[in-house]
Order: C-alpha cells, then structure tokens, then sequence
C-alpha cells in the first residue's frame, strides 16, 4: 500500500483533528500542507471538492474529517479503536454535533480578530505550506480576506452569533462530563474526544496543537480574556487536559 497522503491547511482544526486520529490509530502518513485558497487546487487536483482535510488514498480520495477517522478506524493498525464498540453509535453522533456546531464557530470567532492582524496571519501560516504560497498570501491579502470572510461569513454579527454558540456547546460537554466521567463517552478516549478537543482548540490555544500557535498573550487583551474564561469552563479544561495527556502520547512514534 502507497503511504495515505493527508492534505491540509496545516493550522485547520479538522485537519488536527484527522492528524490525531491518524496518529493515534498508529497509521503512518505523510502530510501536504497548503495555506487557505492554495489548498483548492491541491484538493481538486487529488480528485477532490474543496475542503480539508482530505486524505488521498493509492485508489481514492476520502474528503471528510469523519469519514477519515472511520476508515482509519478500520485499518489493521496498532493504536486503539476511534470508535470502541459498546460506544460507537454515542461516539459519531457526538462528532457529528461537534463539526456541525462547534467547529464552524470556534474557527469564525477565531478568523474574526486573526484575520484583521497581518502579523497574526503570518504567524499563523508560519508552519507547514509552501513559501510560495505565504508570500502569495502576503500579496493577495486583500482578496484572500474578503474571499475567506464570505465564505465563512466572518462579520461582527456572524462572530458574536459564534461566540454565544462556542458557550452552548461547552455548557453541554460540561453538563456531561460533571458525572466525573474522564472522557465524553465513559472511562475511553474516543473520535467524539478527538472531535471536541481539535475543534476547540481555537479557542482554547493548546500547547500540543499539531502545528505551533502564537502566543495568547499576542491576541488582543479583550480576546486573551475570553480564552481565560473558556480555558477555566469545565469542557475547555478538559479539552486541555487531553490534548496535554492524550494528543501528547499520540505523536511518540509506535
Ligand atoms: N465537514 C468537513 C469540514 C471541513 C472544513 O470545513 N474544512 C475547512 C478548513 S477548517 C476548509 O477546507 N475550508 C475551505 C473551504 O471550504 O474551501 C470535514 O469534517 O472534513
């Protein structure tokens, strides 16, 4: 079998959440990172839609985060099950609220102050695509910004919408976790763990994130004070806590 080839935008917090799973099950890759747009043509030209991430296989393309992790998950491979049995049905319908809801908002509140900030973009596009393609973006900044806040919708009413919807789906995971449990479906880390803590992540600024972030204290102050507030919410501790425990095991080699 020809090595999975994951194609990304290294920072995306699906992609993370894809490189985890990958990792975890033991499955070896290589990654081909592009920054936002780039990817397009990177997607299309594997026989793909549109976004990432999308994991080019010797026969296929498979171009969904979820589908991912269930292919991974059914690949003789090492690493544990993403989708143990007793949990499965629990564990993907878990994931599939979390892309739907918490994914799209957490990346729309976060664009919001990122993509106003050249220095923040740079810093965020710092890792892991082409330099081709940062000094592309660097010049067609301009477009790219209003492309991307169209087609995600970033305005002030959209982020605002997003923030209230990040809270919902906290208090949620909060709610199911003040049993004592230590993972959302019981004593086992699952792809709906996977899910909540990439999905989070931009939100949350874990130190173990697949590709390095700024530094919080680079964000404006009001933002750095909403990241407190979420870091200190029960789910955001425990979105830290595995991706501190968990994601930092995943990446020691098998
Ligand atoms: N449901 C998809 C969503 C993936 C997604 O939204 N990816 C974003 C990056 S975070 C993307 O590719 N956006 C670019 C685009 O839509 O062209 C999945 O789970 O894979």
């Amino acid at each position: 079998m020809s090595t999975p080839r994951l194609i990304t935008i290294p920072f995306s917090h699906f992609c993370d959440k894809a490189r985890w799973a990958l990792q975890r099950r033991g499955i070896a890759f290589v990654e081909d990172g592009h920054l936002p747009l780039f990817h397009f043509l990177a997607v299309r030209r594997a026989g793909g839609n549109r976004t990432v991430p999308a994991l080019a296989l010797a026969d296929r393309l498979i171009g969904d985060s979820t589908e991912i992790l269930q292919w991974a998950d059914a690949q003789p491979a090492p690493g544990p099950r993403l989708y143990p049995e007793g949990v499965a049905d629990e564990a993907l319908a878990l994931e599939e609220d979390f892309d739907r809801h918490l994914g799209p908002a957490t990346r729309r509140w976060a664009y919001g102050f990122i993509l106003p900030d050249r220095g923040l973009i740079r810093e965020v596009a710092r890792h892991g695509a082409p330099s081709w393609q940062r000094a592309g973006l660097e010049l067609g900044l301009p477009l790219a910004r209003f492309v991307m806040r169209k087609a995600m919708r970033i305005d002030d009413a959209g982020v605002a919408r997003s923030r209230v919807k990040i809270d919902e789906v906290f208090d949620r995971v909060g709610e199911r976790l003040a049993d004592g449990r230590p993972y959302l479906t019981g004593d086992q880390l699952t792809a709906a763990d996977i899910t909540f803590a990439a999905l989070a992540a931009p939100a949350l600024y874990p130190a173990e994130y697949g590709v390095p972030f700024p530094p919080v204290e680079r964000f404006p102050a009001a933002i750095q004070a909403e990241v407190a507030r979420l870091r200190a919410h029960p789910a955001g501790a425990f979105g830290l806590r595995i991706y501190a425990e968990d994601r930092a095991e995943e990446r020691r080699p098998r």
